[in-house]
């Protein structure tokens, strides 16, 4: 009885457009060049994220996938059977089974602001779960959303488990995912969890080769954004005069991706010009990495205390189980 295609709302094409356009020419304009990382994730940019995701050196994807097979048994005791699972994020074909088996939900909700993915992930999960209902819904989940107006009758008040896999939330400045785990702590309710995967902080080395792998996919989904800029807002950046740079900031905990400017150059970018000089910067992308105690810290403001962990053997990445607090304690 899988229900799949009740959307709650369709993100027009239009203002994604008008918001990308916006994005690039604020960011462009800075002192700092910068664009926010959400803007990789075209159909290309998708296609090199799946190719990095499985790259000998990029260790988060297939480690968490461990974590979440490994210790299937202790999440499953610790959340309980029966509850709406809720992810934000197209539901990945390796990470979302591996938590359906273990939880047995009542409903799976997947979130994503791109319908093809939604429709995507969800055909092969309703063949191998015919009897669970799976209501995708194509909304931006940084906002709250109401999730009962989408469930079956009689479920809407179930008691929900969030499911935010990959470290995403590494992808935003800590402000920003503070303010998406208290979104997300409004559209699950009281009485949630969430698990969420974390990726730790680790030896230089590990995490600059990373993201900057010998083969040049990662450099490949770098670019592929100033690619995009060319094809969809009239660009002309020159392509072949920048170059991906990946580097850990240790004092803000995380990776940085940038596009270097090889040369002294001038582009336009909807007929706006621009110029960079050599060695000049676009800043592309922050990927935040944790240890217990920051982990915990931007949990706990963002209205969730940490219950569990699960690392791998090598302390890699971390599967981390929070409950919502109450709105007293948590603001
Ligand atoms: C999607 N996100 C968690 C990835 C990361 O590791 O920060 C994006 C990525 N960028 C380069 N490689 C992977």
């Amino acid at each position: 009885m899988a229900t799949a295609a009740s959307c709650l709302s369709e993100v027009p094409r239009d203002a994604l457009q008008a918001q990308f356009r916006a994005e690039v020419l604020q960011g462009l304009s800075q002192t700092r060049k910068a664009i926010p990382a959400r803007w990789f994730y075209d159909r290309r940019g998708s296609e090199l994220f799946e190719e990095i995701t499985r790259l000998d050196e990029y260790y988060p994807t297939r480690t968490e996938i461990g974590i979440l097979a490994d210790r299937q048994d202790e999440i499953a005791r610790a959340v309980g059977s029966g509850r709406v699972i809720v992810e934000f994020g197209a539901g990945s074909a390796t990470k979302t089974p591996l938590l359906l088996d273990a939880a047995a939900p009542s409903a799976y909700v997947p979130i994503d602001i791109s319908g093809d993915f939604l429709r995507d992930a969800c055909a092969p999960l309703e063949d191998c779960y015919p009897e669970l209902p799976i209501v995708p819904a194509e909304a931006d989940f940084m906002q709250p959303i109401a999730i009962d107006a989408l469930l079956p009758e009689g479920m809407e008040c179930e008691r929900r488990l969030g499911f935010f896999p990959g470290s995403t939330i590494g992808n935003m400045e800590p402000r920003a995912a503070i303010d998406l785990l208290r979104s997300m702590r409004e559209t699950l309710g009281p009485g949630s969890l969430l698990l969420i995967g974390m990726d730790r902080v680790k030896p230089r080395p590990v995490l600059e080769a990373a993201y900057d792998d010998a083969r040049g996919v990662t450099a490949a989904f770098n670019l592929n954004l100033a690619a995009r800029i060319n094809r969809e807002l009239d660009g002309s950046l020159p392509l072949d005069a920048l170059r991906h740079r990946a580097v850990w900031n240790d004092r803000h905990a995380r990776i940085e991706m940038h596009l270097v400017a090889q040369r002294d150059m001038g582009f336009e970018v909807c007929g706006r010009r621009f110029d960079m000089e050599e060695g000049e910067t676009i800043h592309t992308e922050n990927s935040h990495k944790y240890d217990m105690r920051s982990a915990s810290t931007l949990l706990l403001g963002g209205g969730w205390e940490p219950l569990s962990t699960w690392c791998d053997a090598d302390d890699r990445f971390m599967v981390v189980l929070a409950r919502a607090m109450s709105d007293e304690l948590s603001a």
